[in-house]
């Protein structure tokens, strides 16, 4: 048996649907729990239950001691296009870390690797990596503009579709379209009801979650126990309509804390750089800390907050007793 692990969102799932078809072989899926880049006691569990002869990582940097875990278990082999470094002993295609510049997805990657003329697939990819960042005068903007022609604002809505299945939390479902867009074009996900209702169901989840909501001085504060992958936008709307709060919003992501800090009353880019050294699978930038944290963590990573806040001049006391309960 022969097992693509790939990432969850919209690079991941058609890098798996070009993959497959280059091949012409049968395969078998799998997507580490969503949300975490790393693989978890359970991910590993169900890698093993495969039994896979061979292992193909699309689209994914995951640690050094899962590639080494991988490579143990299969004849393993990476194609991405994530920085990064390269690990002794592990095949992998990566051009972007052979100093062949940035690739904007991974679709791409494999478009070039295969020599394939370029396609939607290609493109969903492409555009569900870079398409909320790209520029009006993006030359790869241009390039889809052209290729899709009058169908452009269709392809955005399909690529958005495939890219929302994993904020469900359920990795079923981005199985699930990853196996529809083997047997079908990507404009068909446009009126398949199982895809497309997938985005009514978050909306409603965000709103209900948002209610959870408990406001303190300076601090608004949020804890969703929701399968679904919210924290991230329920955090950005805190933060939207209260800028000059400290906006924290923590969910659940299978066994491990997802924890979101975002604010503009001062420069959070110091505590990500902290947090990292700290070993801390976090990141962020001036506005924004996130980090994924076991729940033996919290409260070390929770004190690391405490203290950097603290030398801002604010306080995190009124929610250290919830923070405690976790
Ligand atoms: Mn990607």
């Amino acid at each position: 048996m022969k097992l693509i692990i790939h990432h969850w969102d919209a690079d991941g799932i058609a890098s798996a649907v070009i993959y497959t078809k280059v091949k012409d072989e049968k395969f078998q899926y799998f997507t580490p729990e969503i949300g975490n880049y790393f693989l978890g006691e359970k991910d590993r569990k169900a890698i093993l239950s495969y039994h896979p002869k061979e292992i193909i990582l699309l689209d994914m940097s995951l640690p050094v001691q899962d590639l080494q875990f991988l490579n143990s278990v299969a004849e393993f082999s990476v194609i991405d296009h994530h920085q990064g470094k390269k690990v002794k002993g592990i095949k992998v295609f990566n051009p972007a870390l052979d100093g062949k510049g940035e690739y904007p997805s991974n679709t791409r990657v494999l478009t070039e690797l295969f020599s394939l003329q370029h396609s939607e697939l290609e493109y969903v990819g492409l555009f569900g990596d870079t398409g909320f960042k790209l520029k009006e005068d993006d030359p790869l903007l241009m390039e889809m503009k052209e290729f899709f022609g009058q169908s452009f604002n269709n392809f955005r809505k399909a690529v958005k579709i495939i890219d929302l299945q994993y904020k469900t939390g359920e990795r079923e479902r981005v199985i699930s379209i990853l196996k529809f867009l083997l047997r079908n074009p990507v404009f068909s996900v446009l009126t398949s009801k199982e895809f497309i209702e997938v985005e009514t169901l978050i909306e409603e989840e965000k709103e209900r979650e948002f209610k959870r909501l408990k406001q303190f001085d300076s601090i608004n504060f949020l804890f969703t126990p929701s399968k679904f992958r919210i924290v991230s936008d329920l955090c950005r709307k805190l933060y939207a309509a209260f800028p000059d709060k400290l906006n924290i919003v923590i969910g659940l992501q299978g066994e491990a804390y997802n924890f979101y800090l975002r604010t503009g009353l001062f420069d959070l880019s110091p505590l990500v750089k902290l947090a990292k050294e700290r070993g801390f699978f976090a990141g962020g930038k001036k506005e924004v800390v996130g980090a994924v944290l076991d729940r033996n963590q919290v409260s070390e990573y929770f004190s690391l907050l405490e203290d950097f806040i603290a030398s801002r001049g604010y306080s995190l006391k009124q929610i250290a007793p919830i923070i405690q309960g976790f």
